[in-house]
C-alpha cells in the first residue's frame, strides 16, 4: 500500500466519501480505493513497483485475514503506512477482495518488459578485484533476514557480520553463490533477480525475470543465469554478467498447454540446467555448452529468440524427458544423472509420491514411497555402512525418511517432534541437523547421528521460537541455526559438542549460505 502525504490523504477520502453512490452505506468501490491508496507504490496493475505484486498467486502465503492486518496496521520495517484511520474496515476487506481476485488478463512479461525493467549499477569490468575486506572469502556466509528484508555478509571464521543490505522484498530459494565467491544471485518471489559483488559490498545489476518466480539457478562456470517462474509459464535466461535477458522459454508441451515451473538446478558435469514442471508431466534439461551433446539436436525447442544478440542464437537446446504425474519439487544426486521427484497432490494408495527419472536413459526408472510432503529440495546424501542414503524432511508429516539410493527402498523413517522443512549436514560431521518447523515443537531442533540413524540430542535454541535451517562452516566444525522470528538470531554451534558458541541477533533470519559448502556442491547442503 502507499505512502500518500496526509493532505492528498485527507483530500482522496473525502473525495471518495462524497463520490455520488458512494456513502457510508454503498458498497466501497475496491477499484477506486486502490487507483487512490495503493496503486502508486504497487501499480495500476498489480503487478508491483515499489511494494510487491498485489496478485493471487504472489500472495498465496497471506492469508485474507493477515491482508486486512497488514493494510491496517502495516508491518515491522515497511514502508507502508498504517491505514486503520484512514479506510474503514468494510473497505479494507473491499480492497483485499480485490487483490485477491485474478487479473482478467496478466499483462505481458516477455524480453520487452524484462529487459526495460533492468537496472544496471555498475557495468561489468568497473569496480576493483579485490575485496574491501580481510576474509577467507571460502567461509563467508550470506544470511537472508526475511524480517525487514536485508541480508548480512557474514565471516565464517569470527563471526563477525562484514556488511548488512537490503534486498528485494520476500527473497525465496537459496542465494547463489559464482566466480569462487566473488558475486551472489538472489531471486525474489516477485521476479527481481538482483546479483551482489561481495567485493565491493554493492549491487550491480537488477532485472524482474517474471512476474510470480520461484528461484533461480547459475551455470557451474559463471555465465548463464536460469530463472524459474510461475507467472507467466517461462523460463528466463539471463547473461550472468550483467543479467541481461538471452530468452524467454515458454514452458509448454507444443500442444497448447503451457505449466508453471516448479523450479531449476545446475547439472554442473552435463553442462545443463535441469527444470521440474508443475502442470507438464515432463522434466525439462536445457543444455547450455558451446557444443551440445549430439543426442539434444533431435530435441530443440521452439522457443522465442527475441534478444536480437549474439547469445541468442546461441542453441540452448532442451531434452523434454517424459515424467509420471507433475513434479512440484525435487533433488539433484550428486553425479547429476538422476532427478528424484514428487508430486504433491498425488498420493497414491500405497503413498508412491516420488519417482526417480534417469537424465541419460531419459525416463523414469523407480517409484519412491513417500507419504506426507517430502522436502526433496533440501534433502541431502550421505555413506551410510555400504551405501549412499538420501534423507528427507517432511512438511506434512512427523519423520525424517532414509532411502537406499541403490534399490530405491525406504530403510528407516525417524519419527519427529513434527513436520520439518530443512535438513543439513557436512562431509566433516557426524551428524545431520533437522528443524521441527511446524506445530508447537517448532522451537526444536533435531541432531541424527548418521550411522545409527538415531536422533542423538535435540536443541531448543530459543524456547517459543521457530529455529530453522541450519548451514555448516567451511571446515564443518561450526553449525548455525537461524532462530526465525521477527526478534531472532543466529545461533552458531560447535558441530560436535552441539554447545553454543555464540548468538547474534537478527531479524527473521531464514536461510545462510556458505561459499565454499555451495560452490563444491557438499553432499550436506543444497545446490
Ligand atoms: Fe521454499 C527453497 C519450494 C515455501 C523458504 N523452496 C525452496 C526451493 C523450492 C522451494 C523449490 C529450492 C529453490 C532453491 O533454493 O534454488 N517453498 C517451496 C514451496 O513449494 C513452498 C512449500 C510453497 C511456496 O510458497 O512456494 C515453499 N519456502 C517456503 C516457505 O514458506 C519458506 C519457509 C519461507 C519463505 O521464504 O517463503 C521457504 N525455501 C525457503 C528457503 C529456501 C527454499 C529458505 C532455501 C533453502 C536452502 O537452504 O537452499
Amino acid at each position: 500500500m502507499i505512502h500518500a502525504k496526509h493532505s492528498c490523504i485527507l483530500s482522496v477520502t473525502l473525495l471518495i466519501l462524497f463520490l455520488p453512490g458512494m456513502n457510508s452505506v454503498a458498497a466501497p468501490d475496491a477499484a477506486l480505493l486502490y487507483a487512490q491508496y495503493c496503486a502508486e507504490c504497487h501499480s495500476a496493475d498489480r503487478l508491483g513497483a515499489v511494494g510487491p505484486a498485489l496478485l493471487p498467486q504472489n500472495l498465496q502465503r497471506l492469508s485474507k485475514d493477515s491482508a486486512v492486518s497488514v493494510i491496517q496496521n502495516s508491518r515491522p520495517a515497511s514502508q507502508m503506512p498504517p491505514f486503520r484511520d484512514i479506510l474503514n474496515r468494510e473497505q479494507i476487506e473491499s480492497l483485499v477482495e480485490l487483490i485477491y481476485t485474478p487479473l482478467e488478463q496478466l499483462p505481458p512479461w516477455g524480453m520487452e518488459q524484462i529487459l526495460a525493467s533492468r537496472i544496471v549499477h555498475h557495468k561489468p569490468g568497473t569496480l576493483a578485484d579485490k575485496p574491501l575486506f580481510e576474509a577467507d572469502i571460502d567461509n563467508l556466509f550470506v544470511v537472508v533476514e526475511l524480517g525487514d528484508h536485508h541480508a548480512t555478509l557474514l565471516n565464517g571464521d569470527t563471526f563477525e557480520p562484514i556488511h548488512r543490505f537490503a534486498t528485494r522484498f520476500a527473497l525465496h530459494g537459496g542465494p547463489k553463490w559464482s566466480e569462487n565467491g566473488r558475486y551472489i544471485f538472489f531471486a525474489s518471489r516477485d521476479g527481481w533477480i538482483s546479483k551482489f559483488d561481495v567485493f565491493n559490498l554493492t549491487y550491480v545489476a537488477e532485472v524482474r525475470a517474471g512476474i510470480n518466480t520461484r528461484n533461480l539457478a547459475v551455470s557451474h562456470d559463471g555465465r548463464y543465469v536460469m530463472v524459474a517462474n510461475y507467472l507467466p509459464h517461462t523460463l528466463t535466461l539471463l547473461d550472468a554478467k550483467d543479467l541481461r535477458p538471452i530468452k524467454v522459454i515458454e514452458a509448454t508441451d507444443g500442444e497448447g498447454h503451457s505449466s508453471r515451473v516448479s523450479a531449476v538446478y545446475t547439472a554442473d558435469a552435463r553442462e545443463s540446467f535441469v527444470v521440474a514442471l508443475k502442470d507438464i508431466p515432463e522434466v525439462w534439461e536445457i543444455n547450455y555448452a558451446d557444443d551440445p551433446p549430439a543426442g539434444f539436436a533431435n530435441w530443440v525447442h521452439d522457443y522465442r529468440k527475441d534478444s536480437g544478440d549474439a547469445a541468442a542464437n546461441k542453441q540452448f537446446p532442451i531434452l523434454r524427458i517424459p515424467v509420471k504425474g507433475y513434479l512440484d519439487d525435487f533433488f539433484l544426486t550428486q553425479e547429476y544423472d538422476r532427478v528424484i521427484g514428487s508430486s504433491r497432490g498425488e498420493t497414491s494408495e500405497q503413498g508412491e509420491t516420488g519417482q526417480v527419472v534417469d537424465l541419460d536413459l531419459k525416463r523414469s526408472v523407480a517409484k519412491l514411497t513417500l507419504p506426507g510432503m517430502p522436502h526433496l529440495s533440501s534433502a541431502i546424501t550421505w555413506q551410510y555402512q555400504d551405501r549412499t542414503v538420501l534423507a528427507t524432511p517432511n512438511i506434512k508429516k512427523p519423520e525424517v525418511t532414509i532411502v537406499d539410493m541403490k534399490s530405491w527402498q525406504v530403510i528407516k523413517r525417524i519419527p519427529t517432534k513434527g513436520p520439518g522443512f530443512f535438513m543439513r549436514s557436512h562431509e566433516q560431521s557426524r551428524y545431520a541437523w533437522v528443524d521441527v518447523f511446524f506445530g508447537p515443537n517448532k522451537d526444536l531442533m533435531h541432531v541424527i547421528d548418521k550411522q545409527t540413524l538415531e536422533i542423538v540430542k535435540t536443541l531448543n535454541p530459543a524456547p517459543g521460537k521457530t529455529s530453522a535451517h541450519v548451514e555448516f562452516t567451511k571446515d564443518g566444525r561450526y553449525a548455525l541455526v537461524s532462530v526465525w522470528d521477527e526478534d531472532g538470531a543466529l545461533v552458531v554451534y560447535d558441530a560436535e559438542t552441539l554447545l553454543e558458541v555464540k548468538r547474534l541477533p537478527m531479524k527473521k533470519p531464514s536461510g545462510k549460505y556458505n561459499a565454499y559448502n555451495k560452490l563444491t556442491r557438499s553432499s550436506g547442503t543444497s545446490h
